[in-house]
């Protein structure tokens, strides 16, 4: 599901089902409130979650979907992880910020706290950071002219070296440790589900971190945003084994992740190959130059018919590339995971970022 949906739908936002139902009332707790992590809106965020869980229904405030949204992020949270977490065991406000700082491998950069509150609190970067933000600014560009064109022209990129090779293997290593699986004996791949669907819930593994903070990767979406402002996702990892007799291609057919609803707003999406991925290892999939065309493409749909059940596989190119090199794809392209039709499994962790005035429309179509 589109994460941002998943956050108005698990949180705040109410259907009209719900809402007559539901008693709807006002958050009491202020962004502005903070536990002993000192970070604001967390507590908000939380009495948020658990006024949903006992069935009350919050008013949102306008900046609530983006705070929260930059407050997961922001912390290395991942969305459903923490819904579940909220829902499942409703912990004390104490309790949810020792989880926090425990997802964090014990520690959270003050920095990150402090990036954070300047946004919340609507205050300037300290110089610490601003000078960050500056080197990467500063820093060569990662995709050349070429990329650009490819870019544009196909609404994709592909980030060569997005992490060195031995990173791409200690991730990969990671990810079959999670799985317990064993890469050279294909019977585990299949023994027990991967998660949902190739989807796995592995989020928080030091390899993986290092990832989400490669520089290069932070240079190429500067170049593609127009801003080294910009704010990493913490997203999923997934391995799709190839097909047999009995194992049928479980990943998502193509689709888009954002509404099929007027306005649109660019966005971008990523993933990173943890081992090389010829076109046949179920290599990630997309309809190239749709961005250009999705809006004429809709308009031009006869009434009453869904776009989403348009069969467009015909138009999808597979994008081979290597191990550590990335994938950047224009979130108007129809895209996918294919079928694998080699004899090694397609590994993968799914990384984006975007600027704190990033925009979505929250309402699905
Ligand atoms: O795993 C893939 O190749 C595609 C991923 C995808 O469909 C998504 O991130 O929405």
């Amino acid at each position: 599901m589109w994460a941002s949906q998943y956050l108005a739908d698990l949180t705040f936002a109410y259907s009209a089902k719900e809402g007559r139902a539901m008693k709807k009332q006002a958050v009491l707790v202020s962004s502005e409130e903070t536990g002993q992590l000192g970070v604001r809106h967390l507590k908000r965020f939380w009495a948020q979650a658990l006024a949903k869980r006992q069935g009350i229904l919050t008013e949102p405030a306008a900046h609530d979907w983006r705070f929260n949204n930059l407050l997961l992020n922001g912390l290395g949270l991942p969305l459903q992880e923490t819904m579940r977490h909220l829902m499942q065991a409703a912990p004390t406000f104490e309790e949810f910020e020792q989880w926090v700082v425990a997802k964090n491998n014990g520690q959270i950069a003050p920095l990150r706290i402090e990036r954070l509150n300047s946004v919340f609190a609507g205050k300037p970067y300290n110089e610490q950071l601003a000078e960050q933000l500056r080197q990467i600014e500063a820093s060569p560009n990662v995709l050349s002219e070429q990329d650009l064109s490819c870019w544009q022209e196909n609404g994709y990129v592909i980030l060569r070296g997005a992490i060195t090779k031995e990173q791409a293997q200690a991730t990969e290593a990671a990810v079959w440790e999670a799985l317990e699986m064993q890469p050279d004996k294909p019977a585990s791949w299949y023994e027990k589900p991967i998660g949902q669907g190739i989807m796995m819930d592995f989020y928080h593994h030091p390899t993986l971190r290092a990832n989400r903070q490669s520089a290069r990767i932070h240079k190429a979406f500067a170049q593609l945003w127009g801003t080294a402002d910009l704010w990493a996702t913490t997203d999923r990892t997934s391995l799709n084994p190839p097909e047999t007799a009995t194992y049928c291609h479980q990943g998502t057919p193509l689709h888009w992740d954002m509404s099929l609803r007027p306005p649109f707003y660019f966005g971008t999406q990523g993933l990173i190959y943890l081992c090389d991925t010829p076109a046949e290892q179920g290599a990630f999939q997309c309809v190239p130059g749709f961005h250009r065309r999705l809006e004429s493409w809709l308009a031009g749909l006869p009434t009453g018919t869904s776009p989403r059940s348009i069969d467009l596989t015909g138009l999808a190119q597979p994008i081979a590339a290597e191990a550590g090199d990335m994938v950047i794809w224009h979130h108007f392209l129809p895209h996918g995971s294919s079928a694998n039709r080699s004899s090694y499994p397609r590994i993968v962790q799914y990384l984006n970022m975007y600027p704190m005035e990033f925009k979505e429309n929250v309402e699905w179509l």
